[in-house]
């Protein structure tokens, strides 16, 4: 029997190859995506053949074929970050009040949360401080929640494990009042849940597409997941379905520089209506699936 879930993969998959890369590249993936002048814009997550990451941005039309541009995207680095050559990675993009804010990953003293913003894609300006470490995988709101910018993050614990929190912030600069979501954890979903998509704001609540992950007797595999929280409140979860919605499976998702991994940094719904989820496949290249905001409703019970 096919796997009741609500996420299906596009035949084109893998849409974006390092072979295909116009750079020295070994792996192309997680790459954080967003709807921007009638395209589809990702800032890809690329590592060269040192293994140094660095972001690029990808434009696409028809969410699927994709314009990559030779040159890296340079973006702003605290004094920590240049005294550290910090590697940065796993960028998610929010549109928030006209602009859009970048948060990524900046492996400093630690790996930290780093936030920048930009208007288009061309330059970029830091936006407040780094975070604490070790923190990872943040996904800011698209709008404020009760006068508070929100932020989905992922504090690491020493075992290596992590869960889903928010934070909140009065000007994107100070953040506190953190609370833990607490999704239904299960098999798949129990040693790691953070934040993969930007939240998709529904009538019934906040719809994020998360990842999670669970150790077998030779990887660490990583899933998607889907939760709804509360408009209101996200650290209330409305939903939190204990399937998941998308599984290595695949050659694709299963062979690479870290095997059986899928992980999100941003999904896009297209004027047609479709939910395209990009994904990282085993850290290697990028890949689609598809759904629809009702279909993972339904899934959430709505
Ligand atoms: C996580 C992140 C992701 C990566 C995943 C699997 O901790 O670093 O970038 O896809 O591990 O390696």
């Amino acid at each position: 029997m096919k796997l009741n879930v609500p996420l299906v993969r596009h035949p084109a998959n893998p849409i974006l190859t390092p072979d295909q890369m116009p750079f020295d590249c070994m792996a192309v993936y997680n790459s954080g995506a967003v709807w921007f002048k009638d395209r589809v814009l990702m800032i890809l997550r690329a590592e060269d053949s040192r293994r140094e990451n660095s972001f690029y941005l990808a434009t696409s039309t028809d969410g699927i074929k994709f314009d990559v541009s030779p040159k890296p995207i340079d973006l702003p680095r605290s004094p920590l970050e240049v005294k550290y050559d910090t590697t940065r990675f796993d960028v998610r993009i929010t549109p928030l009040e006209g602009s859009f804010y970048l948060c990524y990953a900046s492996w400093a003293a630690g790996c930290s949360i780093a936030m920048a913003r930009t208007d288009d894609f061309e330059h970029f300006e830091a936006v407040g401080s780094l975070s604490l470490p070790a923190n990872r995988n943040a996904a800011l709101f698209p709008r404020k929640i009760n006068g508070r910018y929100a932020r989905l993050e992922r504090p690491q614990n020493q075992d290596g494990s992590g869960r889903m929190w928010v934070n909140f912030s009065p000007d994107l600069l100070y953040w506190g009042d953190a609370r833990l979501i607490e999704l239904t954890r299960t098999r798949w979903n129990g040693r790691k849940l953070g934040a993969g998509a930007i939240p998709i704001e529904t009538d019934a609540g906040w719809l994020e597409i998360y990842h999670g992950t669970t150790m077998t007797a030779s990887t660490e595999n990583y899933y998607l997941g889907v939760v709804l929280l509360d408009l209101d409140d996200p650290s209330k979860v409305i939903a939190s379905p204990p399937q998941f919605i998308l599984e290595p499976r695949e050659v694709y998702e299963c062979i690479g520089q870290v095997p059986n991994v899928v992980f999100t940094a941003g999904a896009v719904e297209m004027p047609d209506g479709m939910l395209n989820v990009y994904y990282g496949g085993a850290d290697t290249r990028m890949c689609l699936a598809q759904t629809t905001v009702k279909q993972l409703l339904s899934f959430c019970g709505k």
